[in-house]
């Protein structure tokens, strides 16, 4: 039995996430729930599920000891550590594979969308949601990039590890939307920027610093940055900038810095070209930590 009473604390999952994190239906989940006690989510004021990231893996474990023909029945009674023990498959069935990064970089070269969903969603559950934008997603999509770039690696794959990776920052964003607390932050890119993934890694880096973030997608224009940042009362503007060339970067930030209120903060990064740009400031992941982390610290 699951017997965690405490509320989970760290980021909390919906239903439906958890439906895609873990690839169980719905019905299963609430009547793997309800008979057999498999996991016990916590509640919101109105009563909705919310799983916990511990929750998420539980039930990715009790999944795959279902699927290699145990009942459900005889799986949900232990605890995680006598399922890891019963289900983990012996050494040598594993050793070839080694370390899960292999594992991921395998299946996007396979173009095995099944495994490469797996294996990214086990990481994503097991290590939380910043630590796996840090550590997973953003060195394997540089690295995927790359490999691309030197003709090693097909469009087809970074499209799909693009994607995948996408969906699965995406639930972390919505498990995120509930953080209305501490300093606001809006992240998007510029118009004709279509690069999103180092803003949305920002966001998720922004979010676990402390931040209530708001992620508006990439390739916006200025109106409606400014709009957006008056109408969330933002206290920073964080921008990501991959390609833009540097005279359309060093306009738009004239004209964004222009029409920002002057208390808002306005931050770039990624490889952003033709800086430094007046009123505007060009961070990389752990300084803007910093800045949150202060902000967080003295409010207002
Ligand atoms: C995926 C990808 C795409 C995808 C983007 C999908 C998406 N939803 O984002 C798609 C297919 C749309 C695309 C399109 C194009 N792309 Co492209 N793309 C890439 C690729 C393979 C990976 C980029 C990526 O996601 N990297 C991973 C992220 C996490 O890294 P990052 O952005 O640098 O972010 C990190 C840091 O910089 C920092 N950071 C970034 N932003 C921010 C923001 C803040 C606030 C902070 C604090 C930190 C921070 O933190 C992140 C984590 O470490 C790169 C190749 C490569 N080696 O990078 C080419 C690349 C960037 N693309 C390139 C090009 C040329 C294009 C196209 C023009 C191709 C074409 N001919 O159509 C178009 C242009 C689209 C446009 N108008 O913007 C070039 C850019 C060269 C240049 N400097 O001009 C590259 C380098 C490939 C190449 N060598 O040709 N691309």
């Amino acid at each position: 039995m699951n017997a965690r009473a405490t509320a989970p604390t760290g980021p909390t999952y919906p239903l439906g996430a958890v439906v895609r994190l873990t690839g169980l239906g719905e019905h299963t989940i609430r009547a793997w729930e309800r008979r057999y006690g498999a996991v016990t989510p916590g509640r919101t004021p109105g009563g909705t599920r919310r799983y916990s990231a511990h929750d998420v893996a539980r039930l990715r474990l009790l999944r795959e000891g279902v699927e290699a023909g145990h009942r459900i029945s005889d799986l949900a009674s232990h605890s995680d550590a006598n399922l890891e023990r019963l289900l983990s498959p012996p050494a040598e069935a594993t050793a070839p594979q080694g370390s899960p990064l292999n594992a991921i970089r395998s299946a996007v070269e396979r173009l095995d969308l099944q495994a490469l969903d797996g294996l990214l969603s086990l990481q994503f559950v097991t290590l939380g949601p910043e630590p796996f934008a840090r550590r997973v997603a953003a060195p394997l999509l540089c690295e995927i990039g790359e490999r691309w770039e030197h003709g090693e690696s097909s469009v087809a794959s970074e499209h799909l590890l693009s994607s995948v990776t996408r969906g699965i920052l995406g639930v972390a964003l919505r498990a995120a939307s509930a953080n209305r607390s501490g300093p606001r932050v809006l992240f998007t890119t510029p118009q004709g920027e279509l690069h999103e993934f180092g803003a949305l890694i920002a966001a998720i880096v922004a979010l676990s610093a402390g931040a209530a973030i708001t992620y508006l997608g990439p390739n916006l224009p200025v109106d409606e940055v400014v709009g957006a940042a008056r109408q969330l009362d933002a206290d920073a503007v964080a921008l990501g900038v991959v390609r833009l060339a540097p005279a359309a970067t060093r306009k738009y930030l004239k004209e964004l810095r222009k029409e920002l209120p002057e208390r808002v903060a306005l931050w770039i990064g990624g490889p952003v070209r033709g800086g430094p740009f007046e009123g505007v400031e060009q961070l990389d992941l752990d300084e803007m930590e910093r800045r949150i982390g202060r902000m967080v610290r003295t409010p207002g």
